[in-house]
C-alpha cells in the first residue's frame, strides 16, 4: 500500500483562499522557469508535496549514513577509513541542508524528526538493508549515491529555490562520493578472487533494492503528475531508473561483474531497457517498516535523539520559549 499519513494526493487547492488568480500566476511563473522562495505565494498541496518529499530526502541521508557507518571501523587501511569518515559527515552534513530548505516551508525540524522516529514518515527503502560486507559499502557509495545524483541533478532544475540550492551542493559532495565507490569496487574487481568473489556478492545483493530505488513504475507513483506539473520532481520515476541503466549497466559490466537479471538488456528499437520487475511487494514492505534493517535503523535515530536531548537543552535553554519573544 502506497500514501502518506498525511499527504490526500487529491487534496484540492482551497478556493476560497488560493483564488485561480494567484494559481495562474504561480504556474505562469513555473512554466518561465522562475524560482519559488519561500515568502512568495504557493498552493497549500505545493508547500505539502515539498515537505514530504524534503523531509523523506533528509531523513534518508542521516539513515543512511548508517549502513556505511558501520565500517568506519573496519575500513581496510586508513586512506580508505579517512575518506569513508569524510563520505558519511557529508551525508549528514546533506541532511542539515535539506532540514533547512523543508524548514522554510514551515515545519520544524523537531517535528520531522519526531516523525521519522516514530514511523510516521518515510525515508529511501535501500537504507533498511545491512552493509554485510566491505564490499556492501563499495557498493552503496558507487551505485546508491550514483542513483542519487541522478534524482537530484534533475531536481536541482525544480522550482523551489531553497530545495535546488541544497540540491546543487550535494550533488559536488555526491560526485566525489561516486569516484570513491567506483574506485573501490574497481579495487575489489580487480583484485583476487576473494574480493572479486565478495563485491559480486554485494552486488547481487543490492541490485534488487537499487531497482526499487527510483519508486514505484509510473503507472503505480502516486504523486508524479502534480510533481512534474509544478516542476518539483523534473523526471518520472521510470525515466530517472532508464536513465540510470543506460549509465551504469555499461560500466557495471565492464568489470566483468553480473547483475542478477538474466531479461536485462536494452532494446535497440525503443532505445529503453528491459529489466524483470523488482519484488515491488518487497518493496511496500520495506517503506513501510517492515524490511531487515528498519527497527534496527529507527532504534539508532531513536538513541541519538534521547542521548543529544541534553545538548540541545544546553543551547536552546530549557526556558528558550520565555526568552526569544522578549529579546
Ligand atoms: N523509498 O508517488 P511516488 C541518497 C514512496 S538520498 C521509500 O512515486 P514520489 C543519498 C513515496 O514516498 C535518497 N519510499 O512518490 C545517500 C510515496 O509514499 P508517501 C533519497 C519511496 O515522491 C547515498 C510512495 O512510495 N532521495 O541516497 C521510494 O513521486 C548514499 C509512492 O511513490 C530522495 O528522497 C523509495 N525509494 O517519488 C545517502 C530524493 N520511492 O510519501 C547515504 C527526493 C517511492 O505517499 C548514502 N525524493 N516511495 O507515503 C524523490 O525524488 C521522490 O520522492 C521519489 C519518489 C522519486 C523517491
Amino acid at each position: 500500500m502506497y500514501g502518506n499519513a498525511y499527504i490526500d494526493p487529491n487534496d484540492k487547492i482551497d478556493s476560497q483562499e488560493e483564488s485561480q488568480e494567484k494559481l495562474d500566476a504561480f504556474e505562469a511563473r513555473i512554466a518561465a522557469g522562475d524560482k519559488i522562495e519561500p515568502n512568495d505565494w504557493m498552493p497549500d498541496l505545493y508547500r505539502k508535496q515539498l515537505i514530504r518529499m524534503i523531509e523523506q530526502h533528509a531523513h534518508s541521508e542521516i539513515i543512511g549514513a548508517l549502513p556505511e557507518g558501520t565500517w568506519i571501523t573496519r575500513a581496510p587501511g586508513f586512506r580508505r577509513k579517512l575518506a569513508l569518515m569524510a563520505k558519511v559527515q557529508d551525508e549528514v552534513g546533506h541532511a542539515q541542508l535539506l532540514y533547512s530548505a523543508a524548514e522554510t516551508l514551515g515545519k520544524s525540524r523537531e517535528a520531522m524528526i519526531n516523525d521519522l522516529i516514530t514511523g510516521k514518515s518515510k525515508y529511501s527503502n535501500v537504507f533498511n538493508y545491512p552493509a554485510l560486507t566491505w564490499a556492501d559499502s563499495a557498493i552503496i557509495a558507487w551505485l546508491i549515491d550514483a542513483g542519487a545524483i541522478v534524482n537530484q541533478l534533475a531536481n536541482s532544475k525544480g522550482s523551489y529555490g531553497p530545495y535546488c540550492r541544497a540540491l546543487e551542493r550535494i550533488c559536488y559532495e555526491e560526485s566525489f562520493h561516486l569516484k570513491y565507490g567506483h574506485d573501490n569496487v574497481v579495487h575489489l574487481a580487480t583484485g583476487t578472487a576473494k574480493q572479486r568473489q565478495m563485491v559480486q556478492e554485494a552486488l547481487t545483493r543490492w541490485w534488487p533494492p537499487i531497482m526499487h530505488f527510483f519508486g514505484p513504475s509510473d503507472k503505480e507513483s502516486v504523486h508524479t503528475e502534480t510533481l512534474m506539473k509544478w516542476k518539483v520532481k523534473m523526471m518520472s520515476n521510470d525515466a530517472m531508473r532508464q536513465q540510470y541503466l543506460d549509465m551504469y549497466v555499461p560500466k557495471i559490466w565492464d568489470l566483468g561483474l553480473v547483475l542478477p537479471d538474466p531479461n536485462l538488456k536494452k532494446n535497440q528499437e525503443s532505445g529503453l531497457w528491459e529489466y524483470t520487475e523488482p519484488d515491488w511487494e518487497e518493496f511496500k514492505r520495506v517503506i513501510n517498516g517492515d524490511g531487515p534493517c528498519n527497527a534496527e535503523r529507527l532504534a539508532v535515530r531513536r538513541m541519538a535523539e534521547e542521548k543529544g536531548r541534553w545538548v540541545r537543552r544546553a543551547i536552546l535553554g530549557e526556558e528558550a520559549a520565555y526568552v526569544i519573544p522578549f529579546a
